[in-house]
């Protein structure tokens, strides 16, 4: 059936199934669709949640008692259609005062106005239930780097994620905190462009355990990376804090295209690695409709993304249960116990014991791993022959 229910924990953004088909050289083909209104859509669908940056909610110039009916309103539709809020993000990107950066801004006014609309904002997302914070520099970056400012960045993006910590410990909001690598776009580069450099910047931080990864699919993607590869390592330091999911063609502008819709491969291992470490967040769907489409198309790939998971999930489950597979893999595996021994745990002895060890080189190389037969299987198993 693939049709999603909240326990699934699909997510989607305020900004990404209201995206109005707006590009760097196109107006909007679609009409805006308000927060209750996604709030029902998106409950109806079978959604769990749905995020948001301050300003997709409330406009950045609204007044308080605006505020605070819009507030209202979003909670109330939240309520009636079964919807949550799990993670909450700051707009600084779109406002020109951040069009060169915000905490890694030049201009200290800029640096504070920052801090002061992320603080307001996670007061925001904590009014609303948020538990996940997000951290998306979408500006912190360069174009050029006369400014010669590569460090200071690094340390005064430090100082406000160490700062904003503190705010949240200090208000009692106990949030988690990703941080989302992108390479570029919209700079020509954006600082810590891939989740290994987030993962070495978090071990700077003064409360390292608060913060955690948002990788995403087409950030890897653009860069010509493989995502699966980023995730699992985010994986092992125990730091996949958050997850967006959608798709891209290598190379290109970042497309933001329906999950599963391009890279079927690796989104399939991607959910398998997913599913069977155990991982227990919301599923984001950072994309958007195509801009060809009409309303009803968004609703299309709203459904889509979450059906292809699904479908993933699936085949997960019967990639690990299936015999010849799983004999594949098994025969791709050479172990020995002894050279376990050996090699786990070093002791002078251990280390004797290896060096006077002989191997067969030529054994070693002549071996045929069997992976071309086990990467048909899973190809078969993907097309629907198994
Ligand atoms: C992008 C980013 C954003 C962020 C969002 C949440 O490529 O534009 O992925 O969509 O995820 O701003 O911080
Ligand atoms: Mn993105
Ligand atoms: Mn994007
Ligand atoms: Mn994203």
């Amino acid at each position: 059936s693939y049709v999603p229910t909240p326990d699934d924990k699909f997510t989607f953004g305020l900004w990404t199934v209201g995206q109005t088909g707006r590009d760097p050289f196109g107006e909007p083909t679609r009409a805006p669709l308000s927060a209750p209104y996604i709030a029902q859509k998106l409950g109806e669908l079978g959604a769990y949640g749905i995020n948001l940056h301050d300003n997709d909610l409330v406009p950045i110039d609204a007044s308080a008692a605006e505020h605070d009916r819009i507030v209202a309103e979003f909670r109330q539709a939240l309520s009636d259609h079964g919807l949550v809020v799990p993670m909450a993000t700051t707009n600084l990107f779109s406002d020109p005062a951040f069009k060169d950066g915000a905490f890694t801004s030049a201009d200290a006014r800029v640096r504070a106005y920052a801090l002061q609309k992320t603080m307001r904002s996670m007061d925001l997302g904590h009014e609303l239930g948020a538990q996940t914070y997000v951290f998306w520099g979408g500006r912190e970056g360069a174009e050029v780097d006369a400014g010669g400012k590569l460090l200071d960045a690094i340390g005064w993006f430090r100082d406000s994620l160490n700062f904003l910590a503190d705010y949240s410990e200090a208000q009692g909001y106990g949030y988690r905190f990703a941080l989302e690598p992108k390479p570029n776009e919209p700079r020509g580069d954006i600082f810590f462009p891939t989740a290994g450099s987030m993962l070495g910047f978090i071990a700077t931080l003064e409360r390292p355990e608060r913060f955690g990864v948002n990788p995403e699919f087409a950030h890897d993607t653009m860069s010509g990376l493989n995502f699966a590869h980023a995730v699992a390592q985010v994986i092992d330091a125990g730091k996949l804090f958050h997850i967006d999911l959608n798709d891209q063609k290598p190379g290109r502008f970042d497309q933001d295209l329906r999950f599963g819709s391009e890279n079927i491969k690796t989104a399939f291992f991607l959910v398998k690695l997913l599913e069977d470490t155990g991982y227990a967040g919301p599923k984001h769907f950072d994309a958007h409709a195509l801009r060809t489409e009409d309303e009803a198309g968004v609703w299309a790939f709203a459904r889509g993304c979450m059906r292809t998971y699904l479908i993933l999930r699936e085949k997960a489950r019967q990639f690990n249960a299936d015999p010849e597979i799983q004999a594949a893999l098994a025969a791709y595996r050479v172990e020995d116990a002894e050279l376990a021994d050996l090699t786990r745990g070093f002791s002078p002895q251990k280390a004797e014991a290896l060096r006077d060890r002989t191997f067969d080189r030529a054994e070693l190389g002549g071996r045929g791993p069997g992976l071309e037969h086990l990467d048909q299987l899973t190809v078969d198993l993907l097309l629907g022959t198994r």
